[in-house]
């Protein structure tokens, strides 16, 4: 190890921020003026990270749906995944200790971990819009430099862009080719062969509004029109020229269930906003009655779903088809997915890792998080299986194009990570060839209305959870007492969770009516902040 250039290149990023910050869910997120030593030694431990693995590793620079402030940063293993587990605390450990201590960190990380320091490292970076990235991202590429990494600096791209160039790196090619040209290509051709040449079919019509958080999937859905040429058409707002994530976006929309900021509220027409780095999306519309509908991950998951199980059935193939959700997935979605789509559902905690993994046990693994979140996994012995079939000529011309469907249709997904865009090609498909406007789309379940809350408490680790945050075993007497709560509302349920990505407790509820489930939000807040140390406004209880 070079210790002479890690001690130069850290005098320029000195550690200035003395609380301490952790690796959450998605990567460290905070403000980002006390980002600059973290990204600086995120870079450095990318490095070694990929010495150990002797592989491509990704590092983006983003704080997804937070406000402008706010940036993070996140490593991306080989195969796409998230960080793995045991070195999100190296991270952690790495962020938090003093200047002084920082070789010998690195050094013993080197040494538990097996380490060959001489081995070649590749890093790929990519970056959000926000006013901070460029500035962290020349920290990352100084630490990466400083242990002699390669940089692969991409500057501008979205998440899933990065989870895919790394798998690309990582697999010779086979999974793509390794620029943004062959990302639009790849997903935009096979979007186009399973189009055809009638772009719109019975109620589905080729216009999509989209919302895009203007953010950098923004500058990416510009980009991707060029490549989709008229198999359909993307009208833009929230372009860019507007604040970050302000009022827009996948994360307010869900959240707020309401119409983002600027995107013209016209009746019955097909929107969909995705989120400040686009790995998430929604889709809504509003009625004649100038109602919202909002058609969340829960639904995009659900159509997925249904569709492979069509296709699989038409073209005979026997696979396991299985759906991965969170606790915050819509019991009226679980019971369709279990009840009538009769398919094998799982649930495990938020956060892409847990979903992605659990989803890797299926066949072919639908998981999304309500937020929108979420993707396809194809196991390579299915892609097998349906390649074979397609090739079979003793199977009948029905069975052969179904499975051959499923091939574009696999094409187009980014099985890396959920991703905004590959997500909406992959809806679109699915619309257009059921011939579908979302009214119909909508039809297939009822959602029950639900609510989150945030409640601020001292130490939001006071609350720990099990049976994938579905119940929660500290603070003594929360858990029944949410218990309590549900028990007086007809399909009522609700949990709480500490956030992973922000300093606070989130709440949901769900139940058979609005006015309950804001009674039962609120009410659950209040125990939350009356046994788990809540500070400032106590939540208010509605009538
Ligand atoms: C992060 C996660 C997302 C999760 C969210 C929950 C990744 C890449 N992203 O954004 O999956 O839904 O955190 O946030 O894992 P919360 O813990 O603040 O509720
Ligand atoms: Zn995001």
């Amino acid at each position: 190890m070079d210790v002479t250039s890690i001690e130069t290149a850290k005098s320029l990023h000195p550690k200035t921020y003395d609380g301490h910050i952790q690796y959450g869910t998605a990567g460290f997120r905070t403000r980002s003026e006390i980002l600059d030593h973290v990204m600086f030694r995120m870079g450095l431990l990318a490095v070694l990270r990929s010495k150990s693995k002797r592989a491509a590793i990704g590092l983006m620079i983003t704080a997804s749906h937070n406000e402008e402030p706010d940036n993070g940063v996140k490593l991306v293993d080989p195969a796409g995944e998230m960080l793995e587990a045991s070195w999100e605390k190296l991270a952690t450990e790495l962020a938090n200790v003093e200047d002084a201590k920082l070789v010998s960190t690195l050094q013993n990380i080197v040494s538990t971990q097996n380490i060959d320091i001489n081995a070649p490292a590749n890093v790929v970076v990519g970056r959000d819009t926000r006013q901070s990235s460029p500035r962290l991202a020349t920290a990352a590429v100084d630490g990466i430099k400083a242990l002699q990494g390669m940089v692969n600096d991409f500057a501008v791209i979205t998440t899933p862009q990065l989870h895919y160039l790394v798998v690309c790196l990582n697999t010779n090619e086979s999974y793509g080719i390794a620029t943004l040209h062959g990302y639009y290509q790849k997903l935009s051709n096979a979007f186009k062969e399973i189009r055809g040449s009638s772009p719109s079919y019975k109620n589905y019509t080729p216009n999509l509004v989209l919302d895009g958080a203007n953010g950098v999937g923004a500058i990416a859905v510009r980009e991707f029109q060029k490549y989709l040429g008229d198999s359909i058409q993307i009208e833009l707002y929230n372009d860019g020229s507007g604040k970050l994530n302000y009022m827009c976006g996948a994360d307010f929309v869900k959240v707020q269930q309401t119409q983002p900021m600027n995107v013209p509220q016209q009746q019955n027409v097909r929107c969909a906003s995705i989120d400040g780095d686009a790995d998430r999306v929604v889709y809504y519309y509003t009625d004649g009655q100038n109602k919202f509908h909002l058609l969340d991950g829960d639904r995009i998951a659900t159509l997925i779903a249904s569709y492979f199980k069509e296709l699989l059935q038409e073209s005979g193939l026997d696979l396991q088809l299985g759906l991965v959700q969170t606790a915050y997935a819509n019991g009226g979605s679980t019971d369709y997915i279990s009840k009538i789509l009769k398919i094998p559902v799982a649930c495990v905690p938020t956060g892409v890792k847990h979903l992605h993994h659990k989803a890797l046990d299926f066949d072919i693994g639908v998981y999304f998080e309500a937020n929108g979140h979420g993707t396809v996994t194809f196991k390579e012995s299915a892609l097998g299986t349906i390649r074979s079939a397609i090739a079979n000529l003793r199977l009948s011309e029905t069975a052969r194009s179904a499975a051959s469907k499923l091939l574009n249709a696999i094409e187009v997904i980014n099985q890396t990570v959920g991703d905004a865009l590959s997500d909406v090609l992959i809806v679109e498909t699915i619309l257009h060839s059921k011939g579908w406007s979302l009214a119909d789309w909508e039809k297939s379940y009822t959602d029950l209305p639900n609510k989150q809350l945030k409640v601020k408490v001292r130490d939001r680790n006071v609350i720990s959870t099990v049976d994938a945050e579905r119940k929660c075993v500290t603070p003594a007497g929360l858990q029944e007492r949410i218990d309590t709560l549900v028990a007086t509302y007809p399909r009522g349920r609700s949990f709480v969770r500490p956030s992973g990505t922000e300093d606070l407790v989130r709440v949901y509820a769900e139940g058979q009516s609005v006015s309950e489930v804001q009674k039962l939000a609120a009410e659950v807040s209040l125990a939350v902040y009356e046994l788990a140390g809540g500070i400032g406004p106590i939540p208010i209880v509605p009538n």
